[in-house]
């Protein structure tokens, strides 16, 4: 949904910003959430901005129990930052109250907002050139797992039902294919192939929690190299971001979704598939930086069951986005009627390119 200028101003009206209102607009590349920055002139001049989100609430179908996990969350990180001798309004999201004392605002269309600090002298890649920013973004993860590990995961509300549950969201698949409601099955015979060749593969991580191997923790879920803000200066993680997926889970999902977006040669939408493939030494770079930072609280298994981490995210993901596609795209923002096809293609090219190299991936990471 699109907001008029006069609804992001009335909205802006309602939250806690310092300083005289100058403007608002769309940022970032998020695939999810409406995100603006709104800029601020406070006394002498300076600037302040501040991020402006309205929450996917198709996404999100409680954004009551979302806001209260991100409240949680953020008040524990700050003062584990606080102790640490760390700036929490930096190194942490930091939520700005309404008028009314609220983290989170509902406007006459019922629509949610909610407002954040902005992280200032950083940014978020959207790839990674060169190994240097993947290594600090595996930093900042690795870190953020290990701020926390003392977090009582049993009060934190599942934001968004069976996340990384590969099996489940296979069977979605299967539930869009018979249904075939855009009619687009026919055309993506070669991709489900590929998909259910795979089908026995899926449950590996979910078994391995089954039978104790790997703990639960609290884990972040969506850790894409943008959802982490860089400084601009030293190239150092200096806050992980986009929290709404903050839930109790394995280690192995937040090793192996950073492995899916950030140790590929390409864009996760890019076309030309002779483009694509699993870089290993993006993935060395990665594996060296979580390992290295939560490496007091990773165990073994943990550590070996790492490629099947980043295989079964990357497929986990081509997963969605394809059952998106069939769907006639309701839960992924699309530029183009083909884009979550595109996107599915380049996971599963992944995926492929994973295997072929699995020898040689498997052995990086035991020698890490
Ligand atoms: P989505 O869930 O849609 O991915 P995000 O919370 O990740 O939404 O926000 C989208 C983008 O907005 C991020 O990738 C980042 O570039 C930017 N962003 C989000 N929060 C902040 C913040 N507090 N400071 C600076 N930039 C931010
Ligand atoms: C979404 O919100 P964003 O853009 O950081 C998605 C992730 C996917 C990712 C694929 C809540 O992440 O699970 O891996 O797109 N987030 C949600 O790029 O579904
Ligand atoms: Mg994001």
């Amino acid at each position: 949904m699109h907001s008029t200028q006069a609804q992001l101003e009335n909205v802006i009206q309602h939250f806690q910003f310092d300083g005289q209102f100058i403007s608002v607009e769309p940022h970032g590349h998020g695939h999810i959430n409406d995100t603006y920055q709104v800029r601020f002139a406070l006394p002498g001049g300076r600037i302040k901005r501040y991020i402006l989100q309205r929450i996917n609430t198709r996404v999100f179908q409680n954004p009551q129990a979302l806001m209260e996990n991100i409240a949680k969350v953020t008040t524990f990180l700050r003062r584990v930052i606080e102790q640490n001798g760390g700036d929490p309004d930096r190194e942490s999201l930091t939520l700005i109250q309404t008028r009314a004392g609220e983290n989170w605002l509902q406007d006459s269309v019922r629509s949610i907002w909610r407002a954040y600090l902005f992280i200032e002298n950083a940014v978020s890649l959207q790839q990674a050139d060169s190994i240097e920013p993947f290594i600090s973004a595996a930093k900042a993860f690795g870190q953020f797992q290990l701020r926390l590990t003392d977090f009582p995961a049993h009060e934190l509300h599942e934001t968004i039902a069976d996340f990384h549950n590969t099996p489940k969201r296979l069977n979605d698949l299967k539930i869009a294919v018979q249904q075939d409601v855009a009619g687009r099955v026919s055309t993506v015979s070669e991709e489900l192939a590929f998909v259910f060749q795979r089908e026995h593969e899926t449950g590996k991580l979910l078994d391995a929690l089954a039978q104790g191997t790997v703990p639960l923790r609290v884990t972040h879920n969506d850790t894409k190299l943008n959802n982490v803000m860089l400084d601009l200066d030293t190239g150092a993680g200096v806050c992980v971001i986009d929290l709404d997926t903050v839930m109790p889970g394995l280690s192995l999902y937040d090793y192996g979704d950073a492995i899916r977006f950030g140790a590929s040669s390409a864009d996760e939408d890019e076309k030309d598939l002779t483009r694509v493939w699993f870089d290993l030494d993006k993935a060395a770079a990665y594996t060296q930086g979580f390992f290295e930072t939560a490496r007091s609280i990773l165990t073994p298994a943990e550590k070996e069951l790492a490629p099947w981490g980043a295989k079964l995210m990357t497929l986990e993901c081509g997963i969605r986005f394809l059952t998106d596609y069939l769907q006639n795209d309701p839960y992924f923002k699309t530029k183009y009627p083909e884009h979550n096809l595109v996107r599915a293609r380049t996971q599963f090219k992944l995926v492929a390119d994973m295997e072929s190299k699995w020898a040689a991936y498997q052995a990086l990471v035991s020698r890490i």
